[in-house]
């Protein structure tokens, strides 16, 4: 058959569709069609800002402690979704958040995955996460780490209930279909090591002469406790003045590379003092943030919400944020920068 010259005449819409119709069955698509969708000048994330109130959350999760045990459901939780893709369990493109609650005497049974995973944690007293033979307990503000394929189970062994935010990576590991999950035999793994081990030996900017990370790329620290990471993020704000769009802000590292803690989820801790106001800026990472201690009104594009205590947050990424204090304010933040950074994706604009 011959082929028409370069400067042929268009061919019509019809000539088009009768050749696009002898494609699809060959499962091929033309790309000059869709091409402007598939590749954009600017992030446009599909995601809304949204707040989800502890005051309304936390009756909910409770009436679903009435309904079934830890056990029965695996991990009791209550799915935090973006409001502008339900069913998907994402509160961002990339990341899945949700309320877990352990009452007590339950146990959350021991399971594996891909998945990294963080928890932090809004309400405890001696509740524990127990991962790889070590065991800690869980109070309010401290930023927990659940490495991927570490055996990981729950557990509160007082008499109050124990609250927490998780965060994972699971919709990377999907988008990627490299998720596996492993459930043991025994509810709770043994425990080999005491309570402290991984503080002790990695918790002071030193590390072990011999001996690697126990969890490859993931930080060898369990568990950054607020008894430890609230006095050094406060003696920021007594040795200079607040960054213009960050205010005090400290992010929790692996201390044997210095990257973020988790391989796929930065996390970081912020203070604002009462009455500051941080500078516009966006980044390309989906947020979620959750207010640990004071208030804070985030302006996020044309969408302005205020969060007290306990309360979180999504802004999702390219979308322009600022945060005002109206009283001395601590924020925990957690994104997918360390995913983007490794991938070459992370791009921000500070103005
Ligand atoms: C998971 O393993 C936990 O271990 C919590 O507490 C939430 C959501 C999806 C998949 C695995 C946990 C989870 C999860």
């Amino acid at each position: 058959m011959a082929t028409a010259p370069a400067s042929h005449a268009p061919a019509s819409k019809e000539t088009r569709q009768a050749f696009y119709d002898k494609l699809a069955p060959k499962d091929l698509s033309p790309l000059w069609e869709v091409l402007k969708g598939l590749i954009l000048p600017t992030p446009k994330s599909q995601c809304v800002p949204h707040a989800w109130r502890f005051k309304d959350v936390r009756p909910l999760l409770m009436e679903a402690g009435g309904l079934l045990t830890a056990e029965e459901a695996e991990r009791r939780v209550l799915v935090m979704e973006n409001p502008a893709i339900p069913g998907q369990s994402k509160i961002t493109n990339s990341l899945y958040a949700g309320m877990q609650l352990i009452l007590p005497g339950e146990i959350a049974p021991a399971h594996r995955h891909t998945s990294s995973a963080l928890r932090f944690v809004l309400e405890g007293n001696g509740g524990y996460t127990a991962v790889a033979g070590e065991k800690t307990s869980m109070n309010r503000g401290d930023f927990i780490i659940t490495p991927n394929m570490g055996w990981h189970d729950h557990g509160q062994e007082n008499n109050s209930p124990v609250i927490w935010i998780d965060g994972l990576d699971l919709h990377m590991v999907n988008f990627f279909d490299a998720g596996f999950m492993d459930h043991a035999n025994d509810k709770s793994q043994l425990i080999s090591r005491p309570e402290g081990d991984s503080s002790a030996r990695f918790g002071s900017g030193m590390a072990p002469m011999s001996g690697g990370s126990p969890f490859g790329i993931t930080t060898p620290i369990f568990n950054y406790t607020y008894a430890k990471s609230r006095p050094a993020l406060m003696a920021t704000a007594g040795v200079g003045a607040p960054d213009k769009h960050l205010a005090y802000a400290l992010r929790y590292t692996n201390p044997l590379t210095g990257d973020w803690a988790l391989p796929t989820i930065a996390t970081w801790l912020t203070h604002l003092p009462k009455g500051f106001e941080t500078a516009p800026m966006r980044s390309t990472d989906g947020q979620v943030v959750i207010v640990v201690e004071g208030e804070v009104t985030f302006q996020i594009d044309d969408k302005t919400m205020t969060l007290g205590e306990s309360d979180v947050g999504v802004i999702p990424a390219w979308n322009t944020r600022q945060m005002r204090a109206s009283k001395d304010a601590i924020v925990f933040t957690f994104s997918d920068r360390s995913a983007q950074e490794k991938l070459a994706f992370y791009h921000e604009e500070r103005r």
